[in-house]
């Protein structure tokens, strides 16, 4: 076809032959009659294919727009078929003797039907099994150029990526909210090559060398008897190990933290961890770190609510992903870099930069921004894009280096080795989402699920049939070249540097850069956690590692698990504080933020309307929430009911308003309740209302009402005048509220330290 080039010349060189006779590899270059034996020393084209054995398309189908080429759709013809082709006039019946006789082996369709679904199912991932992902786009600011020659970070250039959430510990089917690390994995198809940014949410990791690897995940993941516990870290295996091993104390701490339940990925900071090497135009190499930073800001749910959403919508940030992409609510992110000189202690304010369990405070090393990533599009398949896409750190382009972390080393092995399994073999590059758009020519060949026809006769270097092709690059054609750093003749040697053996200093930077609040649901993160293993061994060894980053700390947990708190056993030195660390102290932007509108019949329905659509145009999502679904009646437009008291919970939005105090709904769960009573009080307002108040409440999250709404909050303890608590005397003047105080996210005061 002419779409195809590799055709095209094909055909070229059919005609050549037929004029000319055997061509030297140059489409229409007449060809001397035997090759040359000497290897040739001029980069040329390949023998071109014969006429029928053109490769497949070699451009990625990723990153265009969902469904608007059918060419990328696997349904090409009106009529079902099997494998083969052969249309087919029933799939819903075995081939029989006889209606109710024997199935007949020679049925081939229903052993392909079978065969082939029975083969549904791939390994999942050993770790990051549980994700959700997006098609994108990052435009280039320009302004790593001084830093970097990968043509992606220089002028303003637009690359295509895909990017891939996880979760670390759970299954593929585990829940979206549980405490635990985030993957924000980017694959960026730059035209010198793919670039994989396969970073976490979290900047800091458990180890410090990839060979305990198999440990850390060994001890998280379920017991191996019972399998139990699924997606979790409250246990004996996980918390024995990260007390004994106690590099782990900095991830861990993180993982205590609110950054490990985060509100959604849009709301998720995050990290390459290791110190990565640019090399720019010149030659000059600068360490770095990168940064993801989130344009509407980092914010996390409160523990009980990730615990509740675990149950009510496991797949809360996955549909939430999905949901502001439909709606062309875009996420993006900033990608930033701290940049470090590249000496040859590799340190940084006597920070170790080959050390994956130490950050470098913003306020020493400000984030550089270098360009913004845009998420706009879903992947068309779960499985095709999202569970097959294949990240490798080393997947790298020129201008981007690596360094001597040994975590990194034993990653640069992993990754490849890990997809030969999951993904059936080594061709798993060919896959459409993780094909390169730069050009391939490799001679890599055959194996499992080879989907290309390779064409010419010398898969091999040096070689003349083929006119000597591939040849090699330069630096001046683009070649990727190591750094030629300098390696100190040394000693082979299993141990770590001195310095990876400050365990806690970090732990006590990151404690002492929480706000009050922080600190408090870091404490009960701890207590619920050790609280949860059986051995008494654990928790009192939790505390030895608590103590060593901060008494007050130790205390509190150690107060909650019912055990004395040990004294430290390292000097507790002095840290300067990073607030940037700390989630607290910013004013966000509302985009995509849900605010739950409840009402009934007898609301102010009108009132209603105003506000939802007040909310629509500040780029939030209002969720209309009534006693039952349908319509509600109001004198002009009708109102659309999005949940009802039986399919909402409190949990799906970020601040609530009340239209009135909704009576009990018809339906039996509202009318029994609303029979029983409760506690000499009239049940006037519907039973589930109140308790999507009291959770609302309980978690912090701004409440407003209107037309009457008081009686509901007294009904549901909520206290007037408490703070993010407003009445009003119209909707508008709530909504106003409301709104300034979900700029800050939640109503701090609420969790009792005040922020
Ligand atoms: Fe991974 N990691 N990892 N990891 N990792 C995998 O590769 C591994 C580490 C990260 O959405 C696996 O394709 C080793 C740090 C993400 O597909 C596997 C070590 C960081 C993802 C693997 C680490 C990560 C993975 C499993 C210690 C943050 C999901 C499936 C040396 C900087 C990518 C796969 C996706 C996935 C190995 C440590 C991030 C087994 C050996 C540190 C985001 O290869």
């Amino acid at each position: 076809s002419e779409k195809n080039p590799l055709k095209a010349a094909a055909q070229k060189a059919a005609d050549v032959l037929r004029e000319d006779g055997p061509t030297d590899g140059v489409p229409g270059k007449p060809a001397a009659q035997t090759p040359s034996v000497a290897e040739p020393t001029e980069p040329h084209a390949p023998l071109p294919p014969k006429p029928d054995q053109a490769a497949p398309e070699t451009v990625s189908p990723t990153g265009r727009p969902t469904g608007a080429d059918q060419s990328t759709n696997a349904q090409g013809d009106a009529y079902l078929t099997t494998a083969q082709g052969a249309r087919l006039y029933d799939t819903d019946h075995s081939l029989k003797a006889g209606e109710r006789g024997p199935v007949l082996l020679q049925d081939h369709h229903l052993r392909e039907k079978i065969t082939h679904f029975d083969h549904e199912r791939i390994p999942e991932r050993v770790v990051h099994a549980r994700g959700a992902a997006a098609h994108g786009v990052f435009r280039s600011y320009g302004t790593a150029a001084k830093v970097t020659k990968a043509a992606f970070l220089t002028g303003e250039a637009e690359t295509p990526v895909f990017v891939r959430f996880s979760t670390v510990l759970g299954s593929r089917g585990s829940s979206d909210t549980v405490r635990d690390t985030r993957g924000f994995a980017t694959k960026f198809y730059t035209g010198e090559g793919t670039f994989d940014l396969v970073g976490n949410n979290i900047p800091v990791f458990f180890i410090q060398d990839a060979v305990k690897f198999p440990d850390i995940i060994h001890a998280g993941k379920p017991h191996p008897d019972r399998e139990i516990p699924q997606a979790q870290s409250a246990h004996d295996t996980f918390w024995d190990f990260v007390t004994l091993h106690t590099e782990a104390t900095h991830h861990t701490l993180w993982n205590m933290s609110d950054r490990a339940i985060p509100r959604s990925f849009r709301t998720m900071e995050g990290f390459g961890v290791h110190t990565f090497r640019l090399v720019n135009a010149e030659g000059a190499t600068t360490l770095v770190k990168f940064h993801w930073k989130p344009k509407l800001g980092v914010h996390s749910l409160v523990w009980e609510e990730a615990q509740l959403i675990n149950g009510i919508d496991p797949d809360f940030h996955r549909r939430d992903l999905a949901d502001a992409i439909e709606a062309g609510a875009y996420p993006q992110w900033e990608l930033g870099i701290q940049t470090f000189p590249d000496s040859a202690e590799q340190t940084f304010e006597g920070i170790d930069l080959l050390d994956p369990t130490k950050i470098v405070p913003e306020e020493l090393a400000p984030v550089q921004p270098v360009g913004l990533l845009t998420l706009n599009a879903n992947p068309s398949n779960f499985f095709a894009e999202t569970e097959q896409v294949a990240f490798h750190p080393g997947h790298l382009v020129p201008g981007i280096d690596i360094t001597d972390d040994p975590l990194l080393a034993g990653r640069l092995f992993s990754y490849l080795d890990t997809q030969i399994s999951r993904l059936g073999g080594p061709n798993f590059a060919q896959l459409p989402v993780n094909r390169t758009h730069a050009p391939v020519n490799d001679m890599h060949r055959d194996g499992m699920h080879q989907t290309a026809v390779h064409t010419g006769a010398a898969p091999y270097r040096p070689n003349s049939l083929d006119g000597g092709c591939p040849f090699l690059a330069g630096a001046d054609t683009g070649a990727y070249i190591e750094t030629p750093v300098e390696v100190p003749t040394a000693r082979k040697q299993r141990e770590a540097p001195a310095s990876f053996s400050d365990h806690f200093s970090q732990p006590r930077l990151f404690w002492r850069s929480m706000s009050p609040v922080e600190r408090e649901h870091i404490i009960a993160a701890y207590t619920f956690e050790l609280g949860k293993c059986y051995e008494q061994a654990v928790k009192e060894r939790g505390l030895q590692v608590l103590a060593n980053i901060d008494p007050e700390l130790c205390e509190q947990v150690a107060t909650g698990l019912g055990l004395p708190a040990p004294e430290a056993t390292v000097p507790l030195t002095a840290v300067d504080p990073s607030p940037a660390l700390s989630q607290l102290g910013h004013t966000w932007p509302l985009d995509g933020r849900v605010i739950g509108i409840v009402t009934d019949e007898r609301g102010d329905l009108d009132g209603v309307r105003t506000v939802r659509r007040a909310v629509l145009d500040a780029g939030m999502v209002p969720l209309v929430i009534a006693p039952a679904g349908g319509k509600l009646d109001a004198e002009g437009e009708p109102v659309q009911v999005q949940r009802t008291f039986a399919t909402a919970r409190s949990v799906e939005y970020d601040a609530v308003l009340l239209a009135g105090a909704p009576g009990p709904g018809s339906d039996a769960y509202g009318a029994r309740d609303a029979k029983a009573g409760d506690a000499g009080t009239e049940a006037t307002t519907d039973p589930r209302v109140l308790l999507m108040l009291s959770e609302a409440y309980r978690h912090g999250k701004a409440i407003g009402g209107w037309a009457g709404a008081e009686t509901a909050l007294d009904a549901a303890g909520v206290p007037a005048g408490a703070p993010g608590v407003v009445t009003a005397n119209s909707g508008t003047s709530a909504l106003e509220q409301v709104t300034r105080l979900l700029g800050e996210h939640r109503v701090w005061e609420r969790f009792g330290t005040g922020g």
